[in-house]
């Protein structure tokens, strides 16, 4: 099999939309850099004194992780001087970060999860890097927040790399879905999954099912759904749970499934749901449409969200088209 690399994946989408002009490329090219030295520091943290805290706890409330920290850092630092953004959105930065004065400006603005699934870092799971980019509408000054709230669907590009068993990126900018693995020997993303698609039934489920207790009763009939024997597979689907969205998410789109995280009154801050719309729901919610799945609130479309603040969260429920559909059939009859 040839050995295609991400610019060459990218150049031959971008002969075909004539409005493109090279910058996403380059914009994407840039985050596989970073990606490239965070996998280095997350394929030696036993080895490196990166395990553990950093003592800090960040916007979304959680304990900040020494990988976390560092993963955050090496993105902002590489994509602020990639001389294509104008403005950067952390999920572990309360506020959105404009692009030094001293630093070239460009017209794009890229929203990241620097490393979701934190919590598994220590025990050695898979975890991963979340983005998504928007094209500025102004051309100049500082980027206003009403900038960066842009729907999931004026998105011009998102995907997510996996620091799993290899590292693989998977991204999407319109023009399908497609999976490259890092070939450690050359330091290359190598094309190992072209046009990726989801089953549209799946046999998986994935859900925290200790939360329970704490669902409405919409999510509790959909779970029972998933478990019971009169569902599309007339037998049950499989539980699996990783408790790291990212790898969830992966192993659903290849072998279909769906990836659910609903709200809960376990917490009163979180009673939209744990995940964040703009770094976590939108790029996936892209990604899943590309491959021909779906991503709901439960009752609306995730890309059709108007976002009314940086780290808002959402509902979740993601993955193979006729799942999603009939979640949103149980919702629908609620
Ligand atoms: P819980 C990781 O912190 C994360 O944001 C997602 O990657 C993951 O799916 C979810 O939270 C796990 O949350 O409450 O099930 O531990």
């Amino acid at each position: 099999m040839p050995q295609v690399t991400v610019t060459e994946q990218l150049l031959i989408h971008q002969k075909e939309s004539p409005m493109a002009t090279g910058r996403v490329t380059r914009l994407l090219n840039e985050l596989i850099l970073a990606a490239k030295i965070i996998s280095r520091e997350v394929n030696k943290a036993g080895l490196a004194n990166v395990l553990g805290f950093t003592g800090e706890t960040n916007v979304q409330g959680e304990k900040v992780k020494k990988l976390d920290e560092f993963a955050n850092s090496v993105l902002i630092y590489r994509m602020e001087r990639s001389g294509l953004l104008c403005a950067i959105s952390s999920e572990e930065n309360a506020d959105l970060i404009q692009v030094p004065d001293n630093l070239r400006h460009g017209d794009y603005i890229l929203i990241f999860d620097p490393l979701d699934g934190s919590s598994n870092i220590d025990v050695n799971v898979s975890i991963g890097t979340i983005f998504s980019i928007f094209r500025r509408t102004k051309n100049n000054g500082p980027v206003s927040l009403e900038e960066v709230l842009h729907k999931g669907s004026e998105q011009v590009a998102a995907g997510y790399f996996l620091y799993g068993t290899s590292t693989m990126m998977v991204y999407t900018t319109g023009n399908g879905v497609h999976g490259f693995t890092l070939d450690p020997s050359v330091g290359e993303f190598l094309l190992s999954h072209p046009d990726m698609k989801i089953p549209e039934t799946g046999k998986v489920y994935s859900i925290n099912e200790g939360n329970h207790d704490y669902w409405d009763q919409p999510t509790r009939d959909i779970v029972s759904w998933f478990k019971s024997q009169d569902n599309h597979r007339k037998k049950p689907y499989t539980g699996r749970y990783i408790g790291s969205m990212v790898s969830d998410f992966h192993r659903n789109l290849i072998y279909g499934g769906v990836f659910m995280y609903p709200k809960d009154s376990k917490d009163s801050k979180l009673n939209s749901g744990k995940l964040r719309l703009m770094c976590e729901a939108n790029p996936m919610a892209f990604v899943i449409e590309q491959a021909g799945g779906l991503a709901t609130d439960g009752e609306k479309r995730i890309l059709d969200i108007e976002p009314h603040e940086l780290h808002q969260r959402v509902p979740l429920f993601i993955g193979s088209k006729n799942d999603v559909l009939k979640i949103m059939e149980i919702y629908g009859n609620n």
